[in-house]
């Protein structure tokens, strides 16, 4: 059954593109509103109408020369130098985010690893749009030792449309194309770290970004991306591309006060498995994998509340495939003050044949946001995976700039 859903669905996405109906996830929402629930992913900048007037080049403003120069000195004056084409400006902005986290042997293994904190991200992004239609982002992480680009894409700005080509964030599900920096978990959901992504949350390759505003209060769009499926800053190493997308509709009726949300997604391609000697590239294979996911998500006034589920099947060598699973409920109640309680339940199945794998995770916690620019979060992250893990503390500040 859900064979024959994962094949029906590159129709359904075909089909909702192609009759506009395309469901614009929150994470495509290219127009910023004021009822945009925080949970938001960020938009994208509305482009300017094409036929907006094009400022001149600054080389025009080049002052006219003196008609009768007043008193010409002995040695040739010297002459003004041609002012350069105005470049347009490049925006740096970024966040900080660091963590101290402590966790209990919860697990009565006797082990606990040492209490510690930790630089969990610090971005610097460069970003400009050249003209009407193209712009760059160009993100960078600074805390850590792997290679610092995140983002580097250029951006093309198209009616409804907006194309990026280059690295940047596979679009599936609701969570992983959220930015961090809106989460109200310190940690994304276990299956948005596995069953909703590749090896990396980044990739290179194409994206595809579409949004139609729908009288009355209805808004479509879709985002899908065409990677090579390595991973962010990596070569291609194998024989598929692969595709992930994610088509999504919002509702923000304005008298009643509530913005929802609904996404389907879908990914489907292979990925390098290392096979069981990693450093061995005999036995190498391209693992194929399908993936299928929904998402909801609903803000009134005083709650946001998620869901999402995602499927999979992924091949695990010599023509054996596992079926995984996986879900989370997210909700955060929201106050005048900015303050609120956070509760999440996520559970994972990576192989719903075997048994003792599941995990399952409740988060409770706060977030606190103080003025626009700085946000504080606790979270106590309670295990009763099959196999336990120790509970984990985690207190969380972030800075955006
Ligand atoms: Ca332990
Ligand atoms: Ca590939
Ligand atoms: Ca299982």
């Amino acid at each position: 059954m859900v064979r024959h859903i994962l094949r029906a669905l590159p129709v359904l996405l075909f089909v909702a593109t192609a009759a506009h109906a395309q469901t614009p996830g929150p994470s495509s929402d290219p127009a910023p509103d004021a009822t945009t629930p925080p949970g938001t992913p960020p938009t994208t900048t509305p482009s300017p109408p094409p036929d907006a007037p094009v400022p001149p080049p600054a080389a025009v403003a080049v002052p006219p020369e003196p008609t009768a120069p007043p008193s010409p000195p002995p040695v040739a004056a010297p002459v003004a130098p041609p002012s350069k084409p105005k470049s347009p400006p490049v925006s740096v902005t970024g966040y900080l985010q660091a963590v101290y986290e402590n966790q209990t042997d919860t697990n009565d293994d006797g082990a606990v690893p040492p209490d510690s904190f930790s630089l969990k991200r610090i971005r610097v992004r460069l970003k400009s749009d050249i003209n009407s239609w193209l712009g760059f982002t160009i993100m960078f992480e600074v805390a850590g030792a792997q290679s610092p680009l995140r983002d580097g894409f250029l951006s093309f700005k198209l009616p409804h449309h907006e194309l990026k080509v280059g690295q940047q964030k596979t679009q599936f599900g609701y969570e992983n194309p959220l930015s961090s920096t809106k989460l109200f978990t310190v940690n994304r959901a276990l299956v948005s770290d596995t069953l909703g992504r590749g090896s990396d949350l980044r990739d290179i390759g194409l994206g595809v970004f579409g949004t139609w505003k729908l009288p009355p209060d209805f808004e479509a769009g879709y985002a899908v991306t065409f990677v090579n499926g390595a991973g962010a800053n990596r070569k291609e190493d194998t024989e598929l591309k692969n595709v992930w997308g994610r088509a999504g509709v919002t509702y923000a009726p304005k008298d009643l006060g509530i913005t929802s949300a609904l996404g389907v997604s879908f990914a489907r391609g292979d990925q390098l498995d290392p096979g069981s000697l990693p450093m061995d590239p005999a036995d190498d294979f391209d693992a194929r994998f399908h993936r299928l996911g929904v998402d909801v998500e609903v803000e009134a006034k005083w709650v946001f509340a998620a869901f999402e589920y995602i499927r999979g099947t992924t091949d695990t060598g010599g023509g054996a495939e596992a079926d995984s699973q996986g879900w989370y409920v997210l909700a955060a109640g929201k106050t005048p003050w900015h303050v609120g309680p956070v509760f999440k339940i996520d559970q994972l199945d990576p192989d719903m044949d075997a048994a003792d794998d599941s995990r399952l995770r409740y988060t409770f916690g706060a977030y606190a946001d103080i003025g626009k620019a700085f946000r504080v979060l606790g979270n106590y992250e309670l295990d009763r995976s099959d196999k336990r893990k120790d509970d984990t503390m985690l207190l969380f500040v972030q800075l955006v700039y």
